[in-house]
């Protein structure tokens, strides 16, 4: 399998944590949405990333669809987003609150790789950044509600802590959103442990604007 994108994406990131837990052998092609764009474009009408192409042809453009075709090739007792249930409700709220937050970040990091200083518009950036603040905070609430030493959901690491941890990481990264870890520490202590993790040292790359 080809895995494209970087891992300063937590959309990649996401995905690549997954497959090497999962032990998902994979290519992986470090291509900037930036000044890799066109190359992106040959496999990916929609020029981003994370894309995957699997062995037999297949295309995926998207991180969610990506992790529901490998926990399916994992099969049930491995997947890592939970079967059925309340785990798996709240798992997927989880995950949705995670990569909201991510999507806001990413427009306001947008804002300012993307477009000229003369147009962008602070009233936009400053709702994005609320937007992504309101989430890092429930995320925050539900890991302090379960118990620091906890995972998320249920007994084990699922994909809801895997996609938490990615997306904090890269947002205190670009955006330094918990300000030295006195702003969301439940959620900063579940990363830490996440991170101390070898399939997130094997990923971690410090973000860097798109442009370059
Ligand atoms: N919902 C998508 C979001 C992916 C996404 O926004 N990727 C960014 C990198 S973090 C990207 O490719 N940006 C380039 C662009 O949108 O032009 C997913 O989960 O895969």
């Amino acid at each position: 399998m080809l895995l494209i994108g970087m891992f300063d994406s937590p959309f990649v990131r996401r995905v690549a944590v997954s497959m090497k837990l999962l032990g998902v052998p994979f290519e992986h092609a470090n291509w900037s949405v930036g000044k890799d764009f066109d190359r992106i474009r040959e496999f990916n009408p929609l020029g981003r990333v994370p894309t995957l192409v699997t062995g037999d042809g297949l295309r995926f453009v998207e991180s969610g669809a990506i992790l529901d075709h490998l926990d399916e090739i994992a099969g049930p007792e491995r997947a890592l987003l939970p079967r059925a249930g309340a785990e798996r409700r709240d798992a997927l709220n989880l995950i949705a609150m995670a990569t909201g937050a991510a999507e806001k970040g990413v427009l306001q990091l947008y804002e300012r790789a993307f477009r000229p200083e003369d147009k962008r518009h602070a009233p936009w950036v400053e709702r994005c950044h609320l937007q992504m603040s309101a989430a890092l905070g429930a995320l925050d609430r539900a890991v302090g509600e379960r118990g620091e030493s906890q995972w998320l959901v249920g007994k084990r690491m699922t994909q809801a802590d895997i996609t938490a941890a990615c997306v904090f990481t890269f947002l205190d990264d670009a955006l330094r959103v918990a300000a030295d870890r006195v702003m969301f520490a439940s959620l900063a202590t579940l990363a830490a442990r996440c991170e101390s993790l070898p399939a997130f040292q094997e990923t971690r790359l410090r973000f860097a604007p798109p442009n370059g």
